[in-house]
């Protein structure tokens, strides 16, 4: 009999799935939507398990401040093999972002954006630092080859809870500035891709369908579906989640937290006459797309949460 080894080596694409399982698992947790989506697919019989699910991309938020914001962030992924592909920039939220492709097909794909801090008033930049202010960078003494640690870090405070005051400061200025200052590196959101769904369930617009029939609210920024002018990137998303949130000195109040999104990515025109067995993720629509994300972007805006 050969006995099992005390030491398991543990290689990165292992690492990053037990990583990427911890922001599922907790993701989950905190948003409800997630499993009443699940559950309408299972009962249309549109999936038989939520395993069959393909997950277009995940999102995350960072401060750009030094020693974090995405040149920070960044590492933790592109050490499991993620390459960072194109830049968005979103002039009126001072946002920048890219994409990172995943090391193999079936992983999500991840949009990582940024807050140009120091485009804010000078109030909400003191804020920022007096929370953020960090005297090294947090990735470099992390283990990346350890999948408890990193899920550890991705799901601690960073840096201390504000306060109230301070978040509803910098929520009058900057709604991405506030999620960020409470939600840190949680998950944004996940997103489904419709495209591979069976026949009824396969475009954006019947999914949405599909989910508002079953009570389920979408941001209705720019229109509920966002087009990029090429027509074959389609994308929706669910409102945040509203989540009672905890500030220094107990403070109570209701902030927004993760949302769910939807993609369909259409064939590319040049492979249109491939047979429909053939088709992978190559040959669709790859990227992102400024003018959708910036509407998406809204999902967690008192525009959208408080309709
Ligand atoms: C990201 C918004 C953009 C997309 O797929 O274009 C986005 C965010 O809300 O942080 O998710
Ligand atoms: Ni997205």
């Amino acid at each position: 009999m050969i006995s099992s080894p005390t030491i398991q080596l543990v290689n990165p694409a292992q690492t990053l799935n037990a990583v990427l399982g911890g922001l599922m698992r907790r993701y989950s947790e905190r948003v409800p939507d997630v499993q009443k989506v699940f559950d309408a697919m299972l009962d249309a019989g549109v999936i038989q398990s939520p395993d069959e699910i393909e997950n277009d991309h995940i999102a995350f938020r960072t401060m750009g401040v030094p020693n974090l914001g995405l040149a920070s962030f960044e590492k933790i992924f592109m050490h499991y093999g993620y390459e960072r592909r194109d830049e968005y920039n979103f002039i009126e939220k001072k946002l920048s972002a890219y994409w990172y492709s995943p090391p193999t097909p079936k992983l999500p794909r991840i949009f990582a954006s940024e807050l140009r801090v120091n485009e804010l008033s000078e109030e909400a930049q003191r804020i920022i630092h007096r929370y953020t202010n960090m005297a090294s960078d947090p990735v470099d003494s992390l283990d990346l080859a350890d999948a408890e640690a990193v899920d550890h870090f991705l799901h601690q405070p960073l840096w201390t809870t504000p306060t109230l005051a301070d978040y509803k400061t910098l929520l009058k200025e900057s709604e991405y500035a506030a999620w960020v200052i409470y939600n840190r590196y949680y998950l944004n959101h996940f997103t489904i891709s419709v495209h591979n769904l069976k026949p009824g369930y396969n475009t954006i617009d019947e999914f949405v369908a599909f989910l508002e029939n079953r009570g389920l609210r979408f941001n209705s920024a720019g229109g509920t579906i966002k087009v990029s002018p090429d027509g074959g990137l389609r994308q929706a998303s669910t409102i945040a989640q509203m989540i009672d949130a905890e500030f220094a000195g107990g403070d109570i109040f209701r902030i927004a937290g993760s949302y769910v999104e939807f993609a369909e990515r259409r064939i590319l025109p040049q492979f249109h006459d491939l047979p429909a067995d053939q088709i992978t993720r190559q040959h669709r629509r790859e990227g992102f797309e400024t003018g959708n994300a910036d509407k998406i972007f809204e999902s967690t805006f008192t525009t959208q949460t408080g309709k």
